[in-house]
């Protein structure tokens, strides 16, 4: 049997209440300058910036600690062209109408179409992977819990983590997005999450109006 042993709460950080409302308005101003890039310069990054921010990924709640993710860094030009080649002709499937009328018109806004130049052009791309199957140790094959929930905030974490560190991301989820399995020598009982491509942004790059549109707190959250 497994037993319960716990540690006491050594790294917590009070604030006060004054701070906290800085620093929350603080986070809150940063955040909001986080936009999705379609843009991406071919300038480098230093690889133990990505580590970092996985590491940061790493460190989010998951079911029974179970941490059910694995983060494939690319760099290699090599894989990169693989990767477009193949998001890209999936794409063009999707956008000549796999995707259906409605999802076509609901993308226009952003101005997507089925060439993707930055997944070349970015220094990195990360697939993130999740896994049915696992436990707190790696190479373990026990059930996993709340797997897609667990490696979403993983991703919003990573998402964040890049913000903070300087550089743009793009979520992609190319569809369908098996083949990244095959690319990137992962297992069959894992499945390919996202596509997270980050970088610097081209310096001309442009944010779509449609992104900046975002709800109010009121209509994002009730108090009761
Ligand atoms: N995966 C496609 C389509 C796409 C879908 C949604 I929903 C978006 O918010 C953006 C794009 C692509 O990357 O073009």
């Amino acid at each position: 049997m497994k037993q319960h042993i716990a540690t006491p709460l050594s790294d917590y950080i009070e604030y006060s209440v004054e701070d906290m409302l800085k620093r929350s308005e603080d986070f809150y101003e940063n955040i909001k300058r986080r936009h999705s890039v379609r843009q991406f310069s071919d300038r480098d990054v230093p690889q133990s910036i990505i580590e970092n921010c996985i590491k940061a990924a790493g460190t989010a709640p998951s079911g029974a600690n179970h941490q059910p993710w694995h983060f494939v860094a690319i760099h290699s030009a090599d894989v990169k062209k693989q990767v477009r080649e193949q998001a890209e002709q999936h794409e063009q499937g999707f956008y000549a109408g796999r995707a259906g009328e409605e999802w076509l018109d609901a993308l226009k806004p952003l101005g997507t179409d089925a060439q993707k130049p930055y997944l070349e052009h970015a220094p990195w791309l990360i697939a993130i992977f999740s896994q049915k199957k696992g436990g707190v140790s790696a190479g373990e094959k026990h059930t996993n819990y709340y797997v897609h929930e667990s490696v979403g905030i993983a991703t919003g974490m990573l998402i964040t983590a890049l913000h903070h560190a300087g550089l743009v991301t793009l979520t992609h989820t190319p569809k369908p997005m098996s083949f990244l399995s095959k690319i990137c020598n992962r297992p069959d009982d894992e499945r390919p999450y996202m596509l997270l491509i980050t970088g610097y942004p081209e310096e001309s790059a442009t944010v779509p109006k449609h992104a900046q549109n975002k709800k109010a707190l009121s209509e994002i959250s009730s108090f009761l």
